[in-house]
């Protein structure tokens, strides 16, 4: 039995075999993704499944109530609600964790049938500033590169990213082909000295925030030496003036990027002269890149160095956005954000109308609705009346998070599925909904190279856990939508998302898999896992995209976008004498998000049981904290209480503490506070 890992968006093939009453788990030596490797992760995948606080039935205010009760009354409230406050008064929030039918079935729901665009997801945090990244440049969200790219490059650009923790199986196929290929070259762009950065040929601790300049004066620099390729820009992109007269302020100058990034001039100059020559640069970005206030400019300065040399949709050379969660690419591909319609389609009048000739569904939205962090803003104020949350804990993972649980609190009828009920969220709703966990439920995944994967079911629903694609069809059947719901099987919908991918799709939209449409039953328990697109054209799927030089905007061509430094507003005034210390959140390597599947299973404890803030040497003197003390961190959004720990090879470095996403801390209780940075 063959599936796909429950983590990361690496996408690891597992096999499993049974041996008398026992699983036994090992990496897919045919998966296209790890060929046979799993991360500690992933190989304790079979103990994180005994759930000490697993969700067998649903719950109302608490107590155990039938299936029939919770959807009935479910249904009823929604139909109420929606009656007297319209559909925009249903809200809900989905996650890349659930397979790509659940979504599927999530956003016919909410934008072709109940008539509400706000259904949003943890992508929100995670993947949409690479999503946007791609349409500005590319035309459509569409990453071009595949895994082998970085073991065929000469460089590897990592940035924002501590793959060795957050993505170890790819880190270890990169290390792999460094050992085979010792003039692979690895470059490493973060402020903190990870695991990651120790591990490269030149590690460059820029200053938090400071992307834009970096990369603008990569683009700068490439300009003065000729070391771009004028050719590929003359044929295949636009926007080439504009952005070399944005290249013309000084700001972007040498000196000037080496001292607003906080770098030696000679190791911005050794990293900007070897990438200038050496054609095969793959440049990997994650969060470090995404969760930023400028997220999205910091990922198209990346893809502008890309287009302007060419570098894109060659074996070797390409820019590469790692997505974070197992199903990151699904949520993308069915478009379950708030900002898309379906299929890689927006709002136009002939999309919206498409979609809903396609669904023949009695309404279709037609604009965006509320992104994550308004949709809990408008749960706040009581405008989204109900909100279903499926996959995901908010309660935790969304920013600002005590009037996050002061909004979830506030909210009139909160729903939330899950694997268990031990979670913030959880602990909020009024009805709790069981879900199939890992293992139990049954769909597809796509990964960061677009590769789509079955992930099968092994194990008996237990209780009266239900796949989410299950709950949502029995709400809209009671919703009066049985005609468009009508599924008993994952694999119905997945072809019906197929077919929809290929509707009215003449080459515009290079999201197309409707060469898998016509899956039989037996065919889609068989599929393995492939590339899209798949289609008529590439009915095997496709490595890689824009090998050609056509891109997806009408004209064909990508586009260069002048873009201008703004650093996050916390690295600014707000900063002084109270407030010394830059904050940054890291993943853990043994540990997943909020903890929720992880935290109790002893072996992923071990590494790190305590919550942890690193601190150059530097500052733990001048705070008079030592290593192990207990500290107090806060700042106007709360306070946190952790334990001090030094500077390792995950600690900062460089001008700046931890340095910049959350908040600017302000210690408390334990000596001065330190004199700024
Ligand atoms: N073990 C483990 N693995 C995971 C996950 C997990 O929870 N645990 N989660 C998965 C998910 S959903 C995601 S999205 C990925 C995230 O994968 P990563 O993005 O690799 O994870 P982070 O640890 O958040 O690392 C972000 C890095 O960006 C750096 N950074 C901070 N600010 C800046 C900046 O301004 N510029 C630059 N260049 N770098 C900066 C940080 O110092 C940090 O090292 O991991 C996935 N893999
Ligand atoms: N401070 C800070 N905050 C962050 C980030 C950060 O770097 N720093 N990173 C952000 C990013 S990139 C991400 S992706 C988010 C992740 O944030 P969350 O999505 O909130 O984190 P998880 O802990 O993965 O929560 C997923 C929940 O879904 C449940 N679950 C798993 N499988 C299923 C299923 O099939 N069905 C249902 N119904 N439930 C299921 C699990 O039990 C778990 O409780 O956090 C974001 N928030
Ligand atoms: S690298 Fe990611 S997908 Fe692979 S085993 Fe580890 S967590 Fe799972
Ligand atoms: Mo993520």
């Amino acid at each position: 039995m063959k599936t796909t890992c429950a983590y990361c968006g690496v996408g690891c093939g597992i096999r499993l075999n049974r041996e008398g009453d026992e699983w036994q788990l090992q990496g897919d030596e045919q998966h296209p993704a790890n060929g046979g490797a799993l991360c500690v992760k992933g190989a304790s995948l079979l103990e994180s499944l005994a759930f000490p606080d697993r969700l067998l039935y649903p719950r109302w205010m608490g107590q155990r109530i039938g299936w029939e009760e919770a959807l009935d009354t479910l249904a009823a409230r929604l139909a109420t609600i929606a009656k007297e406050s319209g559909p925009e008064a249903i809200g809900l929030y989905l996650s890349g964790q659930l397979t790509t039918e659940d979504y599927y079935v999530a956003n016919k729901l909410m934008k072709g049938y109940l008539g509400s665009a706000n259904v949003d997801t943890n992508s929100r945090l995670c993947m949409s500033s690479a999503v946007v990244a791609h349409q500005r440049a590319f035309g459509e969200d569409l990453v071009p590169a595949c895994y082998e790219d970085l073991e065929l490059a000469d460089l590897v650009v990592l940035t924002g990213a501590n793959t060795a923790w957050t993505h170890p199986v790819l880190f270890r196929r990169l290390q792999q082909a460094r050992a085979r290929r010792p003039g692979l070259r690895l470059v490493v762009l973060d402020p903190r000295r990870t695991m990651t950065a120790e591990q490269g040929d030149l590690h460059l601790a820029l200053k938090p925030g400071s992307d834009v300049t970096l990369w603008n004066g990569l683009c700068r620099y490439l300009l003065d030496v000729d070391g771009w390729d004028k050719d590929y820009v003359a044929q295949h992109v636009s926007g080439f003036e504009a952005l070399a007269a944005a290249l013309d302020d000084p700001a972007w100058q040498l000196d000037e990027v080496a001292r607003s990034c906080g770098l030696s001039r000679s190791d911005l100059l050794g990293f900007y002269q070897l990438f200038a020559r050496t054609p095969k640069t793959v440049t990997l970005f994650c969060q470090g890149i995404n969760q930023s206030n400028q997220g999205v400019d910091k990922a198209n300065a990346i893809l502008n160095a890309h287009l302007m040399c060419g570098r894109i949709g060659k074996p070797g050379a390409a820019p590469f956005s790692m997505t974070g969660q197992p199903n990151a690419m699904g949520g993308r591909e069915v478009g379950g954000l708030a900002t898309q319609l379906a299929a890689h389609m927006g709002f136009g009048e002939a999309e919206c109308d498409r979609v809903q000739r396609f669904w023949q569904s009695p309404t279709i939205v037609r604009g965006p609705g509320h992104k994550a962090v308004e949709l809990f803003e408008a749960v706040h104020r009581g405008e989204i009346r109900a909100l279903w949350v499926l996959g995901t804990n908010p309660a935790v993972s969304l920013p600002d998070g005590n009037r996050v649980r002061e909004a979830l609190s506030r909210c009139e009828l909160l729903v939330v599925s899950e694997v268990t009920a031990n979670t913030d969220t959880a602990r909020l709703a009024h009805l709790l909904l069981p879900a199939a966990a890992w293992g139990e439920k049954s769909g597809t995944v796509t990964n960061s190279e677009r590769t789509i994967s079955r992930q099968r079911a092994f194990l008996p629903l237990p209780g009266e856990a239900r796949p989410d694609w299950w709950a949502l069809t029995q709400i809209a059947r009671r919703l009066g939508f049985g005609e468009g719901f009508a599924y008993e099987h994952e694999h119905e919908i997945f072809c019906e998302h197929a077919a929809l991918s290929g509707f009215e799709n003449a080459g515009e939209r290079q999201f197309d898999i409707s060469g898998l449409a016509g899956l039989t039953r037996a065919e889609f328990e068989a599929l393995e896992p492939l590339r899209w697109p798949v289609n008529a054209r590439w009915p095997k799927g496709r490595d890689r995209l824009f090998e050609d030089g056509r891109f997806a905007p009408p004209d064909g061509r990508a586009r260069l976008l002048p873009l201008a430094q703004h650093f996050p507003p916390q690295q600014g005034a707000g900063q002084g004498e109270d407030l010394p210390l830059l904050l940054n959140s890291g993943r853990l390597r043994d540990q997943w998000h909020t903890m929720t599947r992880t935290g109790h299973v002893p072996r992923l404890q071990e590494a790190e049981p305590w919550p942890r803030v690193r601190m150059g040497a530097a500052s733990l003197l001048a705070l008079g904290v030592r290593e192990g003390e207990l500290v107090r961190l806060g700042n106007g959004l709360g306070e946190a209480l952790l334990l001090a720990g030094s500077a390792g090879p995950e600690a900062a470095s460089g001008p700046c503490h931890p340095g910049g996403r959350s908040g600017p801390p302000r210690t408390g209780g334990h000596g001065p506070p330190a004199s700024g940075r």
